[in-house]
């Protein structure tokens, strides 16, 4: 055993050996992982962590293949993966219904939906995808539904202003998540916990078009304002879903640049999209990987500072910029 294993990553080594169910181990090999001090000393443990990590997970998809289950994930698509999350019947499928091309069912009745169903919501140039997923309570829930809520961009935790029990239902939703260990956070805060998922979140009033909806926006607002940033919306009569869409955009920190070849227009219904941050080289990158290395400056029209100006490879690219890559 190599020295300096921190008390923590021992923690997760114990929760190893006792775990029984293969999802168990499978979460503690993760945290072991990710925990382990990463040097010379240790890079047989961590190569043996990552075997048994690997089988352990193959083994898991077998046996589910084996009782007939299946396991379920949405493949990413567009610039960036969005899912809803809420309690039952808050009008995460209509919303998904009313901001993009997917058709997902609504119903009267709680747990409507079942499966994960994934539409491309347009935001000016560019589809951002969004994911209706089934209903997350303590009463039923589909076993799989935290494992889609971890890898994605930005949650929309849905909140139902008819529902008497709004807050009692949002804080079910974070604590199940919790149990899962991820964990909803506003924009731009850092990861607290090792060895969760931290997932940015923004709450959605939805039903803001019923009776009682405002004493409900009330008390949504005065127990998540400090959490959340929070956006009353109504799926029914589409009230703030216009806007809604560059929220979700802003909450992706993400830009869009324009690339231009040299002595012709830009390409402006095509944007680059990149995270916020990213520099010359990295959108170089981004088009072509070899363009990466090749690049010997650029030009950056934008905003007010720039307007044809040469720019070197660590150049952070802004929002709107039309970049003319120099190879
Ligand atoms: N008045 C009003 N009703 C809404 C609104 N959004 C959804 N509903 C209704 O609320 C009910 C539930 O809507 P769904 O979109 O199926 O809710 P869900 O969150 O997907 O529900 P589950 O899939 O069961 O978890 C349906 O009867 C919708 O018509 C809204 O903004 N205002
Ligand atoms: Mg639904």
């Amino acid at each position: 055993m190599p020295a300096n294993l921190t008390p923590q990553y021992l923690e997760a080594d114990k929760r190893f050996k006792a775990a029984k169910a293969v999802e168990e181990k499978v979460a503690a090999l993760e945290e072991m992982l990710a925990l382990i001090p990463k040097h010379k000393g240790t890079e047989h443990l961590q190569g043996d962590l990552k075997r048994r990590l690997a089988k352990l997970k193959a083994e898991a998809e077998q046996a589910r293949r084996r009782r007939g289950g299946f396991s379920i994930s949405v493949d990413r698509e567009g610039a960036g993966q969005v899912v809803l999350v809420g309690p039952p019947n808050a009008g995460k499928s209509s919303l998904v219904a009313s901001l993009t091309n997917a058709q997902p069912e609504v119903g009267e009745y709680p747990f409507t939906t079942r499966r994960p169903v994934a539409g491309m919501m347009q935001f000016v140039n560019i589809q951002i995808q969004l994911v209706d997923l089934p209903a997350i309570s303590d009463e039923y829930m589909e076993p799989w539904v935290t494992s889609l809520v971890r890898p994605a961009d930005l949650a929309l935790l849905v909140a139902d202003l008819a529902a008497p029990s709004v807050l009692g239902d949002l804080e079910e939703v974070i604590a199940i998540l919790g149990r899962s260990k991820v964990s909803l956070v506003p924009s731009g805060s850092p990861p607290a916990l090792i060895g969760w998922a931290h997932v940015e979140t923004m709450l959605l009033a939805n039903k803001v078009d019923t009776p009682s909806a405002e004493a409900a926006l009330g008390m949504v607002r005065s127990t998540y304002a400090s959490r959340f940033p929070i956006h009353a919306v109504s799926a029914r009569t589409g009230l703030g879903l216009e806007p809604l869409r560059r929220v979700i955009y802003d909450g992706l920190g993400i830009v869009r640049v324009y690339s231009k070849p040299p002595g012709k227009d830009p390409s402006t219904h095509s944007p680059v999209v990149l995270p916020r941050g990213s520099t010359i080289v990295e959108m170089a990158g981004a088009i072509h990987k070899d363009f990466a290395q090749q690049l010997k400056y650029a030009r950056v029209w934008g905003g007010t500072k720039f307007s044809g100006q040469r720019v070197q490879r660590d150049y952070v690219v802004q929002e709107g910029d039309i970049i003319e890559l120099h190879i």
